[in-house]
């Protein structure tokens, strides 16, 4: 048996006649709407006020290892990416941000770079990188690159002549001797413990020292209290910018800077979680590691050599995974700026599936309201963490609604558009080392592998990823009836939908509107996109586990509503006139506009609406 509410919908008039309108219904009802929040779209970023190309950007991560492989050897590579380039294209992505393809021993999959000028072999060559840029920007979209300052593979030239003391280099990384246990064995200086467990110190036997990192062994942090360092980094910026990149993520910045005295111990949290233990990273509050202020400062002299560095406007984008407030800090000041954006991260942090949508709206309206003079953006899902259609059960949709529809720059990590899912990856093909240092026991609760395997392109071999069918991860098994091609052909997808998103964020009132959020009911959230002389748009999203009766009477002056876009899992379909009374089924979303569906719409689909609406007439009478 079902269980629906009648919900009263907001009007997209001014916020004070919603929340005039709210005050009342809520008087009359309990399930109508919460008050609901307004956010203007401000557009004066920096001191610069012209619109630049991010900030309307659709971003598509890729993961280049995982992508496409053209050469047959089971590994993603930079051609993969430039045959590719028409597909985003077509699907509404602007610009791509690949994942590090630089040359790694891959202790960290690429996050353990051995030369920041270069392409790694197994991915292509330095030509190759330049092809794809010149065919990325012939097609119209961006080329934004992963910078990783914190750390160097320990492979790379400046670490073995730092080991060795060589005058130029060894101070480059943070060094110490440490102190003697009382059989005059060398012990480390404190006890940080390292993001893959255990401690964050490890002997070099050639320097006879302990050298620092806060990840992998083979990742010893560079030292940036060392002007050559920085000098050096910078360089690295300089050097992708002369090859025409567009901007940079910047990679782990929280843990730029340490502070420099050694002998400060980091204290455990007040209640640790049962299963961690004293080699967790999670096991300890990190204040000597981690927000350093010299970091910000550092931020800031970036921001001023990507923004001198010519006339065409670049992005900074960094990756903070610290506190709120923290997090906004990573912005700067409109003073001293830091990053362009820092990606909020609060749709995977603040809330999952157990979430209502209330929740939903306080983790929007908590990043809006921080905004200010800051501009705004989404992820909901990356390389690090299970994929979302895996970490939200039936919503791919819904989230890709979320992300596409709020104001600001939105994220889409390589699959999500296809509502990729998370693969069982067994322990015997384990890889990365987050997961292998935690055990067979604990390694599925922290493992990255399930959401790095290949792209799904096809239901050829290995997805289409590869020709070979020993690729460098296992396929997710699902891609025979889940992949790219499947989805083209089939009217109602998740790739479709993507698209129908992607093409509406070209309109001028998801560019320029004001944002208004609301709950009907407990279960589902609204975000209204609205500009005068312009289409409303409302992205409506059941997060309950019930069906959900919306009433749309209330809900606007400009004329019929019509479906821009529905979730597969809705019964709406795209083009149908909205009904007064309708039913949204659990975890379904839909955007609603006053003006055109997304590629026009079909006959059938009117006819649908109306057999919908004759279905739920017995539901009417029971709320009676
Ligand atoms: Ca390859
Ligand atoms: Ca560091």
């Amino acid at each position: 048996m079902t269980r629906a509410r009648c919900l009263a919908l907001p009007t997209a008039l001014s916020l004070a006649l919603s929340l005039a309108l709210m005050a009342s219904a809520a008087d009359a009802s309990p399930a109508s709407s919460s008050a609901s929040s307004a956010f203007a779209v401000n557009k004066k970023v920096g001191a610069d006020q012209d619109e630049p190309w991010w900030h309307h950007a659709v971003i598509y991560q890729i993961y280049p290892r995982s992508f496409k492989d053209t050469n047959g050897d089971g590994l993603g590579d930079i051609k993969g990416i430039t045959s590719e380039l028409e597909y985003l294209r077509d699907i509404g992505v602007t610009a791509v941000w690949l994942s590090p393809f630089y040359p790694s021993p891959q202790a960290d999959f690429g996050y353990d770079i051995s030369n920041f000028k270069d392409v790694d072999p197994a991915y292509g060559t330095l030509e190759d990188f330049d092809e794809m840029v010149k065919k990325a920007h012939s097609l119209g979209m961006k080329v934004v690159v992963d910078l990783v300052p914190n750390h160097s593979s320990d492979e790379h030239m400046w670490f073995k002549e730092s080991a060795k003391g060589t005058e130029k280099y060894k101070d480059y990384y943070v060094w110490s001797e440490g102190t003697k246990d009382k059989d005059g064995k060398p012990v480390p200086p404190n006890n940080w413990v390292s993001h893959f467990r255990g401690s964050a110190w490890t002997w070099n036997d050639e320097r006879k020292a302990f050298y620092l990192h806060q990840f992998a062994v083979k990742q010893p942090d560079l030292n940036y209290r060392n002007p050559a360092v920085v000098q050096e980094m910078k360089d690295v910026f300089t050097f992708w910018m002369e090859r025409g990149v567009n901007g940079f993520r910047v990679d782990a910045l929280p843990f730029l800077f340490e502070t420099q005295d050694l002998s400060q111990d980091e204290l455990p949290v007040e209640h640790p979680s049962i299963d961690l233990d004293k080699n967790d990273y999670d096991y300890y509050t990190h204040p000597y590691t981690m927000d350093y202020p010299d970091t910000y400062d550092m931020l800031h002299q970036w921001r001023e050599l990507v923004d001198n560095f010519n006339e065409d406007k670049r992005v900074i984008m960094t990756e903070c995974y610290t506190t709120f407030d923290k997090t906004i800090e990573y912005y700067g000041t409109k003073d001293k700026l830091g990053a362009h954006f820092t990606f909020n991260f609060q749709l995977i942090t603040t809330v999952n599936k157990s979430s209502d949508a209330k929740d939903f709206k306080h983790s929007i309206d908590q990043w809006m309201k921080a905004m200010d003079w800051r501009w705004p953006n989404w992820v909901i899902g990356n390389h690090d963490n299970s994929r979302v259609a895996t970490r939200y059960p039936e919503m791919a949709d819904a989230m890709n609604m979320i992300s596409l529809t709020l104001p600001g720059t939105a994220m889409t990590y390589n699959g999500e558009e296809l509502g990729m899912t998370d693969a069982f990856i067994r322990w015997d093909q384990t890889k990365d080392p987050q997961a292998v240092n935690a055990g067979p026991e604990k390694y599925l609760r922290v493992s990255r592998d399930p959401c790095r395997t290949p792209m799904q392109w096809d239901d050829t071999t290995s997805a289409g990823f590869s020709t070979n069918s020993n690729t460098w991860m296992p396929t997710n098994p699902n891609y025979y009836e889940l992949n790219v091609k499947k989805e083209l052909a089939t009217p109602k997808s998740h790739l479709n939908i993507y698209k129908d998103l992607t093409e509406a964020r070209k309109t001028e009132t998801m560019r320029n509107g004001k944002l208004e959020t609301a709950v009907l009911g407990e279960n589902v959230l609204q975000i209204t996109r609205s500009l005068e002389n312009a289409d409303t748009y409302i992205t409506l999203v059941n997060m309950g586990s019930w069906e959900e009766r919306v009433k749309t009477e209330a809900l606007t002056n400009k004329g019929t509503l019509k479906v821009y876009t529905a979730s597969v899992n809705s019964k709406l379909s795209k083009g149908a006139t909205v009904p007064d009374n309708f039913v949204i089924r659990p975890k379904e979303a839909v955007v609603l506009t006053t003006g055109e569906a997304s590629g026009g719409t079909s006959a059938a689909t009117t006819v649908q609406a109306g057999i919908l609406l004759a279905l739920l007439s017995p539901l009417l009478c029971m709320l009676h």
